[in-house]
Parts: C-alpha cells; sequence; structure tokens
C-alpha cells in the first residue's frame, strides 16, 4: 500500500485519536514547552545532508534513480570545510527566529550525527566532525532551542530495504536502528527542543511503532516538542509550503507551517527562485495572524556555508522585526480585518493590524474594528501617532505611508480591554 504524502496527511487528519490514556502519555509535551513554542512563531529550518555534494537537492538520490552502492560512496566526497556553527546561529539570531530544525538524517540515510547503528554517517568522511554535536553546542551557549529532524524512511539502510516494497511492515531490525539513534539524538546533545519526524507515509503508525518511539523520546526528553509526522498527532500540526486552513477541531492546536525561499529544501546549484523577502515578511505575519509559527528553510552549500541569497533576505527579515518583533512573538490572532493585503495579530490589550503593500506616500483611510476603548494609535516601527475617531463598533483613521514598511506596516492600536480573549 504505496500510501502518497498528501494521502498520507488525509488519513492523519480523519485518524480517530487514540484511546485517551495512551494518547495523553504519548502524545503532550509539558505547558511549558507548549508555550514557549507558541510565543517563538519563526525558526530556522536546515536541510543538509550528503545530498548537498550534488547541489540537486534532497531527492536527488531517488529521483536519479542513483544505486545505493554508487550514492553510497560520495560520503568520500562530503567535506563541508567552512561549516561554522556560531556563524549558523547568529543567522539565525539576527534574522529574529527563536529555534532551529536540522536535518539529523533525512531519507537518504547518512547520519549528521555521531552514531554507533551505521557507517553511513558524517564521522566515516572526511569532513569526520560531529556537525550535530557542534550545532548543539552552539546553540546551548547562544540559548537556541534545537529541534532534530529525523526521517523515518531510509534509503540506503539495508534493514529498510525489504520495507521499501509496497505493503511491506518494517523490520524489528530497522525500528531497532530507528530507536537506537533516536536515544543517541536524546542523550548526546543535552536538552533538545524536540523532534521533527519526517517521512513516514509509507507505513502507518502501528507499522512504524510510533507510539512506542515518542514513549521512548518523553522518556529521555520529557520537555521535548514532537510533530504529527509519525502519523501520531503529538504535539504540533506541520502543514508544508502553506499556511492552510485550521480544521475547526484543532482550535487551540500547535502548528507550524514550513517553508522553502526557493523551490528547494536542501541546495540546488541552479534554483534560483527566490521569494522576495516582502513576502516573506507577509508570510509570517500572516502565520502569527492564523495563530500558527513559520519554520523558513535553508539548505546550505556542500561548503557548509549558507547564500547570500538566503542570508540577505533573513537579515531584512530581521530588521523589520527589530522594529515591529512585537506585533508577532507571544501575539495570538487579532480580530477580524476588512482589507485584503492584511492580518492582525494581538497581544493583552494592543491590537496590531499589518497592511500589505501599502506604498509609500499613499494615503489609506482606515475602518478598525476593536473591542473596548481604543486609547492611541500608532505606527509601531517608529511611534508616529495616527489621529482616529469613533465608528460603529470601531474606530476610523486616515493616514499617509510617511515611508514605513512596504511589506507590511504595523499600526497598533492601544485598547481598554484585552485583545487576545
Ligand atoms: O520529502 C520531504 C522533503 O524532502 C522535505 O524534507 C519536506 C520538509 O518538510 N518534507 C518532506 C516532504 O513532505
Amino acid at each position: 500500500m504505496q500510501i502518497n504524502r498528501r494521502r498520507f496527511g488525509q488519513a492523519l487528519a480523519a485518524a480517530p485519536l487514540l484511546g485517551a490514556a495512551q494518547a495523553n502519555a504519548a502524545t503532550s509535551a509539558p505547558a511549558a514547552s507548549r508555550s514557549w513554542f507558541r510565543d517563538a512563531r519563526f525558526g530556522m529550518f536546515i536541510h543538509f545532508g550528503l545530498y548537498a555534494t550534488l547541489q540537486r537537492g534532497e531527492w536527488v538520490m531517488y529521483q536519479e534513480q542513483i544505486p545505493p552502492a554508487d550514492y553510497q560512496k560520495m560520503i568520500a566526497n562530503f567535506n563541508p570545510s567552512q561549516f561554522d556553527a556560531r556563524a549558523w546561529v547568529s543567522l539565525a539570531k539576527a534574522a529574529g527566529q527563536r529555534y532551529m530544525t536540522i536535518t539529523s538524517k533525512h531519507h537518504e540515510g547518512f547520519c549528521m550525527f555521531r552514531t554507533a547503528s551505521s557507517n553511513f554517517g558524517i564521522m566515516h568522511t572526511p569532513f569526520g566532525r560531529d556537525l550535530i554535536g557542534e550545532l548543539a553546542a552552539e546553540c546551548h551557549r547562544q540559548e537556541m532551542p534545537l529541534f532534530f529532524y529525523f526521517s523515518l524512511m531510509d534509503w540506503n539502510n539495508p534493514a529498510y530495504r525489504e520495507s521499501l516494497k509496497p505493503k511491506t511492515p518494517v523490520s524489528r531490525e530497522f525500528i531497532d536502528v530507528i530507536r537506537t539513534q533516536l536515544r543517541e539524538l536524546c542523550t548526546q546533545y543535552g536538552k533538545i527542543a524536540g523532534i521533527w519526524f519526517d517521512g513516514g507515509w509509507d507505513h502507518t503508525p502501528e507499522q512504524w511503532h510510533s507510539e512506542e518511539l515518542i514513549a521512548l523520546i518523553r522518556g529521555l526528553q520529557p520537555d521535548a516538542l514532537i510533530n504529527d509526522r509519525a502519523g501520531v498527532p503529538a504535539d504540533f500540526s506541520t502543514p508544508e509550503q502553506e499556511l492552510g486552513q485550521r480544521p475547526e477541531k484543532d482550535k487551540d492546536r500547535l502548528r507550524e507551517a514550513c517553508m522553502t525561499i526557493n523551490d528547494n529544501w536542501g541546495y540546488a546549484r541552479t534554483d534560483g527562485r527566490f521569494k522576495p523577502t516582502s513576502e516573506l515578511i507577509q508570510l509570517l505575519a500572516l502565520a502569527a495572524g492564523g495563530d500558527c509559527n513559520l519554520l523558513l528553510n535553508v539548505g546550505p552549500q556542500p561548503t557548509g556555508v549558507i547564500q547570500q541569497a538566503f542570508v540577505e533576505r533573513l537579515l531584512a527579515m530581521g530588521a523589520w522585526l527589530n522594529k515591529n518583533g512585537k506585533a508577532i512573538y507571544s501575539t495570538r490572532p487579532g480580530a477580524g480585518v476588512y482589507y485584503t493585503a492584511s492580518t492582525s495579530t494581538a497581544r493583552g490589550n494592543t491590537f496590531y493590524l499589518h497592511l500589505f503593500n501599502w506604498p509609500s506616500g499613499a494615503g489609506l483611510r482606515l475602518e478598525v474594528p476593536a473591542k473596548g476603548k481604543v486609547q492611541r494609535a500608532y505606527a509601531l516601527e517608529d511611534g508616529a501617532e495616527f489621529p482616529f475617531g469613533p465608528v460603529r463598533d470601531g474606530i476610523s483613521t486616515t493616514a499617509i505611508n510617511k515611508g514605513w514598511s512596504e511589506s507590511d506596516c504595523v499600526i497598533a492600536f492601544e485598547t481598554d480591554t484585552d485583545q487576545t480573549a
């Protein structure tokens, strides 16, 4: 039964939650973990692995049907000599990203961490350093929460080879390989933020022993957050390349949308289709307006250096967040607004209206619904006051964009009422 990703997503959404007790034991991280994650709103996704050496994205082995024996020979060329954990973490910080998620093992099965489970890993390359270990140490040093992405399917592990065929359960031998690797990730690098499963669509949660794997992680890392891609809902949903609609039943469920800056997760030398910075800022605001985090991806080059096109956009997002972060971090969705190119967030008694693509020098008349009495209105990035007057269940104001962000100009409305309730 070859399950494709979209159908797997639908299957997951339809899956009746397992018996309450088991689910709870298996599906929820502590409240403190849930709230820091929800308040963080913006993370860096890193797809880095052996595939980077071919510079054609992370699915190159599958797409080009490279035989495992040939693919495995490539470990002799893996040497990201310019890899610098401090540079990666500092870039995420400068971008305003509050956590990081790195591929510890992608579908190719190449382990980016020190492991006793296989020789198909980074310690057996000319590079010969524990990249995950160095990144984890730097994240601890800079107090940056770190998630490990972990692919269940593994194109190069002989124990999984049998399970590549449709309708084939996953061998106990391979489940034990996964257990060993998860145990290493949960014990070798101090406190981790969580596990980001992926690549589970070819088998059911039962065939992956997902409950067992999640219980293993919770036992070793009680504060860890775990995503929904082992086929068990766990702590957070993960729409991909879209913000998607939040199902009614998931009103309070944690949600994180992952997106690429260009069209590839892994480094692809010829992929120049980079989203403009304005679109990335608007995606972050729309995500927050939908009570969703944005996990924005970079695919480092084989040297270990993150390409300039990614760096420029991330630094520009950081510059915008330096002035407007209050309207993103620790916010909740604001009341609905009438304007197409906009969204709203709220924090306490303040309501933030995000206006997209409002040209500098252009005028705008706004009518904004506000709960309670509006006491002050101003442009968040520089505090410039906005004159306003009452209209039916809200206020109206007229303004000219005085050089504020055209990507997303945030107007703050301070009121006497909690805007998040
Ligand atoms: O196949 C992977 C893909 O390479 C990438 O890792 C994304 C990131 O969420 N997940 C899978 C596709 O859904």
